[in-house]
């Protein structure tokens, strides 16, 4: 069954994409951006990955067939870099373009170890309707998820995600790109 967490967070970002189309600013989506504003606990970014490639910040190519070209599955669906380093007390700053969600799992979990199965699957809420069963929904050793990006976002997880050093596996829930272009990658904190 998909988290009620998850289905907050798409219907969260179909609502910023309604609100793009109306007015130009996107504000970054950022967990505990309240708290920071507040002044409490500034993480510093010590890095920055991008999920998908700027040249592909528009959907109005997926808008006809969305379904159909999102499964398909595209080169440019990676992770750049493959891998960054951070000290601890830094986050990562990820750029996302359309359409990804990235998801944040804890040292010591490795791709194969994410389960894939129809129990671990969730629901999408898009502006093109409800696509069933696309989202990695895993929730164990999960620290942290961002939203899906229906325009180019900047999430940037609480500091807590990466408190202790390791090998952090970071990767695009939408499944069709987990497995066929293996959009995942690495934030190492020392
Ligand atoms: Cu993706």
């Amino acid at each position: 069954m998909p988290s009620s967490a998850l289905r907050r967070s798409a219907a969260a970002a179909a609502a910023l994409a309604l609100a793009a189309c109306a007015a130009p600013a996107v504000a970054p989506t950022a967990p505990g951006a309240r708290r920071r504003a507040a002044g409490a606990g500034i993480a510093p970014i010590g890095a920055t990955m991008r999920f998908g490639r700027p040249d592909m910040n528009a959907f109005a190519h997926m808008a006809q067939n969305a379904m159909a070209h999102a499964q398909a599955g595209h080169a440019v669906d990676r992770v750049y870099p493959g891998t960054v380093v951070i000290a601890r007390g830094q986050t990562v700053a990820f750029e996302s373009f359309p359409v990804h969600q990235v998801a944040v799992y804890a040292p010591g979990t490795r791709p194969e170890d994410v389960r894939l199965d129809a129990e671990h699957l969730a629901d999408a809420e898009t502006p093109w309707g409800t696509f069933p069963d696309v989202l990695i929904d895993d929730p164990a050793s999960r620290l942290a998820v961002s939203p899906l990006s229906f325009e180019r976002i900047t999430w940037t997880p609480d500091a807590a995600t990466f408190d202790r050093p390791g090998r952090y596996l970071v990767l695009c829930t939408l499944v069709f790109h987990f497995v066929p272009t293996r959009m995942y990658g690495w934030v190492e904190v020392r």
